[in-house]
Protein backbone atom coordinates (compact mmCIF):
# COMPACT_ATOMS: atom_id res chain seq x y z
CA UNK A 1 0.00 0.00 0.00
CA UNK A 2 1.85 3.55 -0.99
CA UNK A 3 1.65 5.96 1.83
CA UNK A 4 2.03 9.35 1.73
CA UNK A 5 5.50 11.06 2.55
CA UNK A 6 5.79 11.70 5.91
CA UNK A 7 4.97 15.74 6.50
CA UNK A 8 7.60 16.20 8.19
CA UNK A 9 10.97 17.99 6.48
CA UNK A 10 13.59 19.45 7.94
CA UNK A 11 15.40 22.91 6.96
CA UNK A 12 18.71 22.51 6.87
CA UNK A 13 21.55 23.92 5.58
CA UNK A 14 20.26 27.43 4.77
CA UNK A 15 22.61 29.73 3.41
CA UNK A 16 22.41 33.25 2.34
CA UNK A 17 23.88 35.46 -0.55
CA UNK A 18 23.72 38.99 -1.62
CA UNK A 19 23.10 39.85 -5.05
CA UNK A 20 22.12 43.36 -6.46
CA UNK A 21 19.51 44.23 -9.16
CA UNK A 22 18.77 47.41 -11.08
CA UNK A 23 15.44 50.18 -11.24
CA UNK A 24 12.95 49.84 -8.10
CA UNK A 25 10.61 52.57 -7.36
CA UNK A 26 10.36 54.15 -4.27
CA UNK A 27 12.45 54.68 -0.94
CA UNK A 28 14.68 51.44 -0.23
CA UNK A 29 15.80 51.05 3.10
CA UNK A 30 17.14 48.05 4.79
CA UNK A 31 18.00 47.27 8.29
CA UNK A 32 21.51 47.06 9.14
CA UNK A 33 22.66 49.57 6.22
CA UNK A 34 25.80 50.68 7.41
CA UNK A 35 25.65 53.84 5.26
CA UNK A 36 22.95 56.37 6.68
CA UNK A 37 21.64 58.30 3.68
CA UNK A 38 22.27 62.12 3.41
CA UNK A 39 18.78 62.81 2.28
CA UNK A 40 15.26 61.48 1.33
CA UNK A 41 14.11 61.54 -2.22
CA UNK A 42 10.21 61.87 -3.30
CA UNK A 43 7.88 61.91 -5.89
CA UNK A 44 7.56 65.95 -7.52
CA UNK A 45 5.03 66.55 -10.22
CA UNK A 46 6.84 69.30 -12.65
CA UNK A 47 3.78 69.97 -14.77
CA UNK A 48 2.76 71.98 -12.17
CA UNK A 49 4.91 74.29 -12.31
CA UNK A 50 4.93 74.29 -16.13
CA UNK A 51 2.87 76.40 -18.58
CA UNK A 52 0.71 74.16 -20.76
CA UNK A 53 -0.45 74.79 -24.76
CA UNK A 54 -2.55 73.06 -27.16
CA UNK A 55 -3.66 72.30 -30.75
CA UNK A 56 -7.43 71.89 -29.78
CA UNK A 57 -9.66 72.85 -26.89
CA UNK A 58 -13.66 72.31 -27.02
CA UNK A 59 -14.43 75.56 -24.57
CA UNK A 60 -12.26 78.03 -23.01
CA UNK A 61 -12.41 76.74 -19.49
CA UNK A 62 -11.64 73.52 -20.61
CA UNK A 63 -8.02 74.62 -21.82
CA UNK A 64 -4.75 72.94 -21.57
CA UNK A 65 -3.73 74.78 -18.16
CA UNK A 66 -6.74 72.50 -16.43
CA UNK A 67 -4.19 69.48 -17.43
CA UNK A 68 -1.48 70.79 -15.16
CA UNK A 69 -3.30 72.17 -11.82
CA UNK A 70 -3.12 68.99 -10.17
CA UNK A 71 -6.76 68.92 -10.01
CA UNK A 72 -8.98 65.77 -10.50
CA UNK A 73 -12.60 66.41 -9.94
CA UNK A 74 -14.57 64.03 -11.65
CA UNK A 75 -17.83 64.48 -9.65
CA UNK A 76 -17.99 68.38 -9.73
CA UNK A 77 -20.35 69.54 -12.42
CA UNK A 78 -19.38 70.08 -15.73
CA UNK A 79 -18.16 73.83 -16.19
CA UNK A 80 -15.93 73.01 -13.11
CA UNK A 81 -14.49 69.88 -13.82
CA UNK A 82 -10.81 70.66 -14.31
CA UNK A 83 -9.89 68.82 -17.38
CA UNK A 84 -8.29 69.30 -20.85
CA UNK A 85 -11.56 68.45 -23.62
CA UNK A 86 -10.92 68.81 -27.38
CA UNK A 87 -13.61 69.11 -29.83
CA UNK A 88 -14.27 66.27 -31.73
CA UNK A 89 -12.92 65.64 -35.41
CA UNK A 90 -9.15 66.47 -36.48
CA UNK A 91 -6.68 64.40 -35.17
CA UNK A 92 -4.06 64.46 -33.29
CA UNK A 93 -4.42 66.29 -30.18
CA UNK A 94 -1.48 67.64 -28.84
CA UNK A 95 -0.96 68.68 -25.31
CA UNK A 96 2.80 70.57 -25.20
CA UNK A 97 4.08 70.98 -21.63
CA UNK A 98 6.95 73.88 -20.93
CA UNK A 99 8.60 72.91 -17.58
CA UNK A 100 10.29 76.37 -17.87
CA UNK A 101 13.86 75.24 -17.82
CA UNK A 102 15.36 71.35 -17.98
CA UNK A 103 14.05 68.78 -15.52
CA UNK A 104 14.30 65.16 -14.66
CA UNK A 105 11.68 62.69 -14.50
CA UNK A 106 11.18 59.31 -15.24
CA UNK A 107 7.22 58.45 -15.07
CA UNK A 108 4.30 59.88 -16.37
CA UNK A 109 0.48 60.15 -15.03
CA UNK A 110 -2.77 60.55 -16.68
CA UNK A 111 -5.61 60.49 -15.55
CA UNK A 112 -8.14 60.35 -19.02
CA UNK A 113 -11.98 61.39 -18.44
CA UNK A 114 -13.02 58.03 -20.60
CA UNK A 115 -11.79 55.32 -21.84
CA UNK A 116 -12.31 55.74 -25.48
CA UNK A 117 -8.35 56.70 -26.28
CA UNK A 118 -6.66 53.57 -27.91
CA UNK A 119 -3.16 55.67 -29.60
CA UNK A 120 -0.66 57.65 -28.04
CA UNK A 121 2.66 58.84 -27.18
CA UNK A 122 5.04 61.28 -25.69
CA UNK A 123 7.55 62.79 -26.75
CA UNK A 124 10.64 65.20 -25.26
CA UNK A 125 12.61 68.13 -26.69
CA UNK A 126 15.01 70.88 -25.02
CA UNK A 127 14.21 73.49 -27.70
CA UNK A 128 10.48 72.80 -28.33
CA UNK A 129 11.38 72.21 -31.83
CA UNK A 130 13.00 69.01 -31.93
CA UNK A 131 11.14 66.20 -30.12
CA UNK A 132 12.21 62.41 -29.27
CA UNK A 133 9.43 59.89 -28.84
CA UNK A 134 10.08 58.42 -25.19
CA UNK A 135 6.92 56.22 -25.27
CA UNK A 136 4.34 54.90 -27.51
CA UNK A 137 1.45 53.02 -26.73
CA UNK A 138 2.02 49.58 -27.63
CA UNK A 139 -1.55 48.86 -29.27
CA UNK A 140 -4.49 50.06 -30.42
CA UNK A 141 -6.57 48.57 -27.82
CA UNK A 142 -9.39 51.16 -25.75
CA UNK A 143 -6.70 51.99 -22.50
CA UNK A 144 -8.21 49.18 -20.10
CA UNK A 145 -8.68 52.31 -17.23
CA UNK A 146 -8.99 55.90 -16.07
CA UNK A 147 -5.54 56.35 -15.13
CA UNK A 148 -2.62 55.07 -16.99
CA UNK A 149 0.76 55.24 -14.90
CA UNK A 150 4.08 54.51 -17.39
CA UNK A 151 7.79 54.20 -16.04
CA UNK A 152 10.41 54.96 -18.31
CA UNK A 153 13.70 52.49 -18.35
CA UNK A 154 15.54 55.64 -17.06
CA UNK A 155 15.17 59.25 -16.12
CA UNK A 156 15.66 62.09 -18.86
CA UNK A 157 16.21 65.58 -18.87
CA UNK A 158 13.92 68.04 -20.88
CA UNK A 159 11.86 71.33 -20.85
CA UNK A 160 9.10 70.66 -23.25
CA UNK A 161 6.89 67.47 -22.78
CA UNK A 162 4.37 66.82 -26.16
CA UNK A 163 1.54 64.28 -25.41
CA UNK A 164 0.10 63.27 -28.48
CA UNK A 165 -2.91 61.68 -28.81
CA UNK A 166 -3.84 60.30 -32.38
CA UNK A 167 -6.39 57.07 -31.96
CA UNK A 168 -9.39 57.83 -30.09
CA UNK A 169 -13.32 57.04 -30.74
CA UNK A 170 -16.34 57.70 -29.89
CA UNK A 171 -16.73 55.59 -26.56
CA UNK A 172 -20.25 54.84 -24.99
CA UNK A 173 -21.23 58.38 -25.48
CA UNK A 174 -20.44 58.12 -29.09
CA UNK A 175 -18.55 61.79 -28.61
CA UNK A 176 -14.96 61.12 -30.26
CA UNK A 177 -13.15 63.77 -28.34
CA UNK A 178 -9.84 63.45 -26.28
CA UNK A 179 -10.56 64.86 -22.65
CA UNK A 180 -7.92 64.65 -19.29
CA UNK A 181 -7.85 65.29 -16.12
CA UNK A 182 -4.44 65.28 -15.67
CA UNK A 183 -1.18 64.72 -17.28
CA UNK A 184 1.64 64.25 -14.41
CA UNK A 185 5.65 64.64 -15.24
CA UNK A 186 6.98 62.84 -12.73
CA UNK A 187 10.78 63.04 -11.22
CA UNK A 188 12.21 62.91 -8.02
CA UNK A 189 13.63 65.72 -5.45
CA UNK A 190 15.95 65.31 -2.95
CA UNK A 191 15.86 66.79 0.37
CA UNK A 192 19.21 66.69 2.50
CA UNK A 193 19.39 65.70 5.91
CA UNK A 194 18.55 68.75 8.20
CA UNK A 195 20.81 67.22 10.92
CA UNK A 196 23.88 67.09 8.97
CA UNK A 197 24.06 71.60 9.52
CA UNK A 198 23.04 71.21 13.18
CA UNK A 199 24.30 71.42 16.62
CA UNK A 200 23.41 68.43 18.71
CA UNK A 201 22.96 68.64 21.83
CA UNK A 202 22.08 65.79 24.86
CA UNK A 203 20.88 65.50 28.68
CA UNK A 204 24.45 63.74 28.71
CA UNK A 205 26.84 61.19 27.40
CA UNK A 206 27.28 57.75 28.28
CA UNK A 207 31.71 57.69 27.30
CA UNK A 208 33.58 59.72 25.02
CA UNK A 209 33.16 57.43 22.18
CA UNK A 210 29.36 57.69 22.76
CA UNK A 211 28.92 61.30 22.69
CA UNK A 212 26.18 62.92 20.32
CA UNK A 213 27.57 64.21 17.72
CA UNK A 214 27.80 61.11 16.60
CA UNK A 215 23.82 61.37 15.70
CA UNK A 216 24.49 63.31 12.76
CA UNK A 217 27.98 62.18 10.98
CA UNK A 218 25.90 59.76 8.53
CA UNK A 219 28.15 57.05 9.99
CA UNK A 220 25.81 53.72 10.99
CA UNK A 221 29.22 52.72 13.11
CA UNK A 222 29.14 55.77 15.27
CA UNK A 223 26.18 56.63 17.90
CA UNK A 224 25.10 58.42 21.12
CA UNK A 225 24.41 56.57 24.43
CA UNK A 226 22.74 58.12 27.02
CA UNK A 227 23.97 58.25 30.88
CA UNK A 228 23.44 55.28 32.68
CA UNK A 229 20.14 55.08 35.24
CA UNK A 230 16.51 55.67 35.50
CA UNK A 231 17.23 58.73 37.69
CA UNK A 232 16.88 61.43 34.08
CA UNK A 233 15.15 62.35 31.15
CA UNK A 234 17.36 61.31 28.41
CA UNK A 235 17.36 63.57 25.17
CA UNK A 236 18.56 64.80 22.13
CA UNK A 237 18.57 68.06 20.88
CA UNK A 238 19.15 69.36 17.41
CA UNK A 239 19.47 73.36 16.90
CA UNK A 240 19.40 74.43 13.23
CA UNK A 241 20.87 77.74 13.07
CA UNK A 242 17.58 79.14 12.20
CA UNK A 243 14.05 78.47 11.63
CA UNK A 244 13.12 75.19 9.17
CA UNK A 245 10.00 73.08 7.85
CA UNK A 246 10.38 70.16 9.63
CA UNK A 247 7.56 67.58 8.84
CA UNK A 248 9.27 64.25 9.82
CA UNK A 249 12.48 62.66 11.82
CA UNK A 250 14.18 58.84 11.80
CA UNK A 251 15.58 57.98 14.68
CA UNK A 252 17.90 54.82 14.23
CA UNK A 253 17.77 53.64 17.66
CA UNK A 254 20.47 50.90 18.83
CA UNK A 255 17.44 49.12 20.48
CA UNK A 256 13.91 49.29 20.03
CA UNK A 257 13.88 50.11 24.34
CA UNK A 258 12.33 53.34 24.40
CA UNK A 259 8.66 52.64 25.68
CA UNK A 260 7.81 56.61 26.40
CA UNK A 261 9.44 59.23 23.72
CA UNK A 262 8.26 62.56 22.26
CA UNK A 263 9.53 64.66 19.83
CA UNK A 264 9.53 68.26 20.39
CA UNK A 265 10.35 71.44 19.12
CA UNK A 266 11.22 74.83 20.24
CA UNK A 267 12.33 78.68 19.31
CA UNK A 268 14.42 79.30 21.89
CA UNK A 269 16.21 76.13 22.91
CA UNK A 270 14.45 76.32 26.37
CA UNK A 271 10.34 76.04 25.98
CA UNK A 272 9.52 72.76 24.31
CA UNK A 273 6.49 72.09 22.37
CA UNK A 274 5.39 68.20 21.83
CA UNK A 275 5.22 67.42 17.87
CA UNK A 276 4.89 63.53 18.55
CA UNK A 277 3.95 61.38 21.54
CA UNK A 278 4.84 58.00 20.63
CA UNK A 279 4.08 55.61 23.88
CA UNK A 280 5.29 52.11 22.97
CA UNK A 281 8.48 50.94 21.58
CA UNK A 282 9.86 51.59 18.12
CA UNK A 283 8.48 49.06 15.76
CA UNK A 284 11.86 49.26 13.59
CA UNK A 285 15.36 50.89 13.93
CA UNK A 286 14.99 52.96 11.70
CA UNK A 287 12.41 54.74 13.43
CA UNK A 288 10.47 56.91 10.70
CA UNK A 289 8.24 59.68 12.24
CA UNK A 290 6.06 61.72 10.31
CA UNK A 291 4.24 64.85 12.07
CA UNK A 292 0.72 65.70 11.22
CA UNK A 293 1.92 68.93 9.79
CA UNK A 294 4.91 70.51 8.92
CA UNK A 295 6.01 72.68 11.41
CA UNK A 296 8.14 75.82 11.35
CA UNK A 297 11.25 75.45 13.85
CA UNK A 298 14.43 76.23 15.12
CA UNK A 299 15.19 73.17 17.56
CA UNK A 300 14.04 69.54 17.83
CA UNK A 301 14.56 67.35 19.93
CA UNK A 302 13.54 63.72 21.21
CA UNK A 303 13.14 63.03 24.56
CA UNK A 304 12.47 59.92 26.03
CA UNK A 305 10.60 59.81 29.02
CA UNK A 306 10.48 55.76 30.07
CA UNK A 307 12.62 52.99 28.52
CA UNK A 308 13.46 49.02 29.28
CA UNK A 309 16.93 48.28 30.05
CA UNK A 310 16.83 44.45 28.09
CA UNK A 311 16.28 44.77 24.32
CA UNK A 312 17.78 43.19 21.47
CA UNK A 313 20.35 45.44 19.15
CA UNK A 314 20.58 45.16 15.45
CA UNK A 315 22.42 41.62 15.36
CA UNK A 316 19.71 40.30 17.31
CA UNK A 317 21.80 40.37 20.46
CA UNK A 318 19.97 40.92 23.77
CA UNK A 319 21.96 43.88 25.61
CA UNK A 320 20.74 44.78 29.50
CA UNK A 321 22.28 48.15 30.08
CA UNK A 322 20.06 51.41 31.09
CA UNK A 323 21.12 53.52 28.32
CA UNK A 324 18.91 54.46 25.01
CA UNK A 325 21.15 54.90 22.35
CA UNK A 326 20.81 56.38 18.57
CA UNK A 327 23.14 55.94 15.74
CA UNK A 328 21.77 58.84 14.04
CA UNK A 329 19.16 61.47 14.69
CA UNK A 330 17.28 62.69 11.01
CA UNK A 331 15.52 65.74 10.27
CA UNK A 332 13.46 66.37 6.96
CA UNK A 333 11.35 69.26 5.45
CA UNK A 334 9.28 66.41 4.07
CA UNK A 335 7.24 63.47 5.08
CA UNK A 336 8.77 60.33 4.21
CA UNK A 337 7.26 57.02 2.87
CA UNK A 338 6.58 54.42 5.85
CA UNK A 339 6.59 50.64 4.98
CA UNK A 340 3.89 48.87 6.07
CA UNK A 341 5.44 45.60 6.01
CA UNK A 342 7.35 44.78 9.11
CA UNK A 343 11.48 44.43 8.49
CA UNK A 344 12.55 41.51 7.47
CA UNK A 345 16.23 39.60 7.89
CA UNK A 346 17.19 36.23 6.39
CA UNK A 347 16.99 34.78 10.14
CA UNK A 348 13.37 35.89 10.33
CA UNK A 349 12.51 34.76 6.60
CA UNK A 350 14.26 30.92 7.65
CA UNK A 351 12.05 31.18 11.02
CA UNK A 352 8.87 31.81 9.02
CA UNK A 353 9.44 29.36 6.23
CA UNK A 354 6.02 27.44 5.46
CA UNK A 355 7.18 24.01 4.10
CA UNK A 356 4.26 23.56 1.36
CA UNK A 357 2.02 19.68 2.80
CA UNK A 358 2.57 16.99 0.61
CA UNK A 359 -0.68 15.33 0.19
CA UNK A 360 -1.25 11.67 -1.42
CA UNK A 361 -0.78 11.73 -5.05
CA UNK A 362 1.33 15.01 -5.48
CA UNK A 363 4.19 14.84 -8.41
CA UNK A 364 5.83 17.63 -7.40
CA UNK A 365 6.25 19.77 -4.09
CA UNK A 366 5.52 23.13 -4.34
CA UNK A 367 8.20 26.11 -3.30
CA UNK A 368 7.61 27.42 0.20
CA UNK A 369 6.99 31.10 -0.70
CA UNK A 370 9.18 34.37 0.82
CA UNK A 371 8.21 37.60 1.05
CA UNK A 372 8.98 40.49 -1.48
CA UNK A 373 13.01 41.25 -1.42
CA UNK A 374 14.06 37.72 -1.07
CA UNK A 375 14.67 34.81 -3.19
CA UNK A 376 14.04 30.76 -2.57
CA UNK A 377 15.75 28.23 -4.44
CA UNK A 378 15.74 24.38 -3.99
CA UNK A 379 19.13 23.02 -3.35
CA UNK A 380 18.18 18.79 -2.49
CA UNK A 381 16.64 16.40 -1.03
CA UNK A 382 18.95 13.72 0.70
CA UNK A 383 17.22 11.11 -0.84
CA UNK A 384 16.93 11.96 -4.56
CA UNK A 385 15.35 8.60 -4.99
CA UNK A 386 12.08 10.17 -3.35
CA UNK A 387 12.64 13.80 -4.20
CA UNK A 388 14.63 14.62 -6.99
CA UNK A 389 16.75 18.29 -7.65
CA UNK A 390 13.75 19.23 -10.28
CA UNK A 391 11.06 18.82 -7.04
CA UNK A 392 9.44 15.69 -8.55
CA UNK A 393 8.22 13.00 -5.99
CA UNK A 394 8.83 9.63 -7.37
CA UNK A 395 6.15 7.03 -6.50
CA UNK A 396 5.99 5.00 -4.96
CA UNK A 397 6.49 7.00 -2.09
CA UNK A 398 7.35 5.35 1.68
CA UNK A 399 7.35 6.80 5.34
CA UNK A 400 10.39 8.45 5.36
CA UNK A 401 11.78 11.16 6.60
CA UNK A 402 13.53 13.65 4.28
CA UNK A 403 15.62 16.48 4.45
CA UNK A 404 15.84 19.21 2.01
CA UNK A 405 18.27 22.07 1.65
CA UNK A 406 17.22 25.78 0.22
CA UNK A 407 18.73 28.54 -0.45
CA UNK A 408 17.57 31.92 0.46
CA UNK A 409 19.11 35.21 -0.57
CA UNK A 410 18.29 38.90 -0.31
CA UNK A 411 18.15 41.01 -2.96
CA UNK A 412 19.53 44.40 -1.88
CA UNK A 413 17.78 46.95 -5.04
CA UNK A 414 19.40 49.98 -6.00
CA UNK A 415 17.91 52.73 -7.64
CA UNK A 416 20.21 53.03 -10.73
CA UNK A 417 19.18 57.09 -12.46
CA UNK A 418 20.35 58.05 -15.54
CA UNK A 419 20.53 61.43 -17.42
CA UNK A 420 20.11 61.75 -21.02
CA UNK A 421 20.83 64.93 -22.76
CA1 LIG B 1 -6.92 69.13 -13.79
CA1 LIG C 1 26.30 57.96 13.68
Amino acid sequence: MQKNLKKKVLVSALTASMSVSTLVPGIMVFANNPVAPASITTKVNHALQGTATVNDSETNYWGGDKAIDGIVNRDAAKPDQSRWSTNVGTTPKILTVDLGSEKSFSEFKIEWERTNIKGYNIAISNDGENYTTVYTKPDDTNIPSLTTEIVLESSVLARYVKLTVDKYDGGDINWASVSLYEFEILGEETHENLALNATAASSGDEAANLVVDNVKDEDMATRWASTVGHNDNKWVSLDFGSVKDVASVTLKWERCNATNYKIQSSNDGSNWEDVKVLTSAPAKFDDVINFDNTINTRYIRVLVTDFVDSAPDRDDKTVSWATVSLYEFEAYSVKQQVDVEPEQTIDSVITNLVIPAIAKGDTKMAMPEVPNGFEIEFVGADYEQILDRDLTIHQPIVDTTVSVNYKIKKVIRKRLLMLIK
